[in-house]
């Protein structure tokens, strides 16, 4: 059973991976319109990996017997003056997502809720996952500079992930 500020905690997350899934589409539009299709197809295929982490949340809540309590989900960015400065927002969230997880794991333990604690173990491995994606990214980009053949190659190889390359 959860304790009530758990439960609170849960929805609030819950609310914050269902903003993942919002931002990067938002993301995935902004490529689309700039015609940098394999970016998009990565951010799209991105936005439905959070919706999936919210709905984890859900089941779990659920499967504890807690009441999931949807709240409203705020507007993302919608413009970015570079492709670089998308890539940086982008792990400015995953990093400000894997502290919020983090400290969920703290209140877990705090409060011995260990079947709390064993759901958020997934997302800890996640969090991890999903920096170094971005960090190799923007890597990739740093390397790239302005070479607009670099850039297609790039936008290629991103867009192999919603091919599901
Ligand atoms: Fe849900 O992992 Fe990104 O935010």
């Amino acid at each position: 059973m959860l304790s009530d500020k758990m439960l609170k905690a849960l929805n609030k997350h819950l609310n914050e991976e269902l903003y993942s899934s919002y931002l990067y589409l938002s993301m995935a539009a902004h490529f689309e319109e700039k015609n940098l299709k394999g970016f998009a197809g990565w951010m799209r295929v991105q936005s439905q990996e959070e919706y999936m982490h919210a709905m984890k949340f859900y089941d779990f809540i659920n499967s504890v017997n807690g009441k999931v309590t949807l709240t409203q989900i705020d507007s993302p960015k919608t413009n970015w003056k570079s492709i670089m400065e998308v890539w940086k927002d982008t792990l400015e969230h995953e990093k400000k997502i894997t502290s919020l997880i983090n400290k969920l794991v703290d209140s877990a333990m705090q409060e011995k809720d260990y079947a709390t604690n064993n759901f958020l173990q997934w997302f800890v491995t996640e969090q991890v996952e999903e920096v170094t994606t971005v960090e190799d990214i923007i890597s990739k980009l740093e390397l790239i500079g302005d070479n607009k053949s670099g850039l297609y190659m790039l936008d290629r190889e991103l867009g192999a992930r919603a091919e599901g390359g």
